[in-house]
């Protein structure tokens, strides 16, 4: 078997090959592997949207994971940006996967390792395949410079988080890593309000698309006000602009509320979540595998309603994504 310095050397060839021109360093030590796609929009300035991959692989079932993740792609590139999901395979991070990659993924489901930041070194030095959430593929967006990135919802400080401290390192990511993160909001599987006394606490941005307040996922609304608006994806654009231009650091959170008509009943939602967390507590089902559970029970509970929402504020998520990509782009020329 090839021993993994000689693969990761093999890579780092290729890749200087194919990207001579390239001057980040650890793309050309191969440490990450960029999609042909990527590697050209980034050495041109074309806007990029950076894509999770543990929505496809623990989020939703297959086929419609794979179905979801090919209408996303094709959204961004209708919309003018190249879309970059982010994965580990065989343990090479990569930027950009191709159709066969992203059915690789799909189909391992959840055998493809739920790789949060702190997962990120041993899946790795195991070459295994990891489906990354949001705070791995934030990492590696910003480690490649990608500054836009889509996904459905991020994840918080849990219900009863201030007892158990069960906090998604989602919430840290976006205060060391400058990324901008599109997402309908927080589930109300979390604690939506403390979630965003973590994020102030992080010195996060949080703006709210075209409302006062921040979204629910499945719902639009939260109850909770947020303390900047925008309205327009110029608006997105010079709010990123300006963080990164200061050097701020940290990430912005964008929260597009799903659209109205793909909005799902506040109450159904709602008991089903309280009847998914009581079976969450009564299995002793915590750490990172609670997620993806309430999410399957919740999606179980209201009969793929849930899901159908999911997947319209994904896609939602990916066009406004994508033209505050191209209005980035923009400011940058
Ligand atoms: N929320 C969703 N769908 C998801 C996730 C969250 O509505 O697929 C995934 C994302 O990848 C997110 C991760 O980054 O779950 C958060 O997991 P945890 O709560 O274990 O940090
Ligand atoms: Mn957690």
């Amino acid at each position: 078997m090839e021993s993994s310095s000689s693969a990761l050397s093999r890579l780092s060839n290729l890749q200087r090959h194919l990207h001579p021109q390239h001057s980040n360093s650890k793309i050309q030590q191969g440490l990450v592997k960029l999609s042909p796609e990527v590697a050209e929009a980034l050495s041109t300035g074309h806007p990029v949207v950076a894509l999770e991959s543990t929505i496809i692989s623990h989020g939703m079932p297959y086929p419609k994971n794979l179905e979801t993740a090919k209408e996303v792609e094709a959204i961004v590139r209708e919309n003018g940006a190249v879309p970059a999901t982010v994965a580990i395979l065989d343990g090479v991070p990569c930027v950009g996967l191709s159709m066969g990659e992203l059915e690789r993924l799909a189909t391992l489901g959840t055998k493809a390792q739920k790789t949060a930041r702190r997962d990120i070194a041993h899946v790795v030095a195991n070459r295994g395949n990891g489906a990354t959430t949001v705070s791995a593929t934030m990492f590696f967006a910003s480690m490649v410079g990608i500054h836009v990135f889509v996904t459905g919802g991020i994840g918080g400080v849990h219900r009863h988080g201030e007892q158990t401290m069960d906090i998604s390192s989602d919430l840290t990511e976006l205060g060391r890593t400058p990324v901008a993160v599109i997402s309908a909001g927080v589930k109300s599987i979390l604690d939506i309000p403390r979630t965003l006394e973590y994020l102030e606490t992080q010195g996060v941005c949080v703006a709210a698309y075209n409302t006062n307040e921040f979204p629910a996922f499945f719902t639009e609304r939260s109850g909770c006000k947020v303390h900047c608006r925008v309205d327009t994806p110029d608006d997105c654009a010079r709010l990123i602009d300006a963080n990164l231009k200061l050097k701020l650091g940290t990430g912005t959170l964008i929260a597009v509320p799903i659209p109205k008509e793909h909005s799902a009943s506040g109450g159904l939602i709602e008991s089903a979540i309280q009847i998914a967390l009581r079976e969450a507590r009564d299995k002793n089902i915590t750490g990172n595998a609670e997620t993806p559970f309430l999410l399957a029970k919740v999606n179980e509970l209201t009969g793929g309603a849930s899901l159908a929402s999911n997947i319209a504020l994904v896609k939602n998520n990916a066009l406004v994504g994508a033209k505050i990509a191209v209005a980035l782009a923009q400011l940058k020329e």
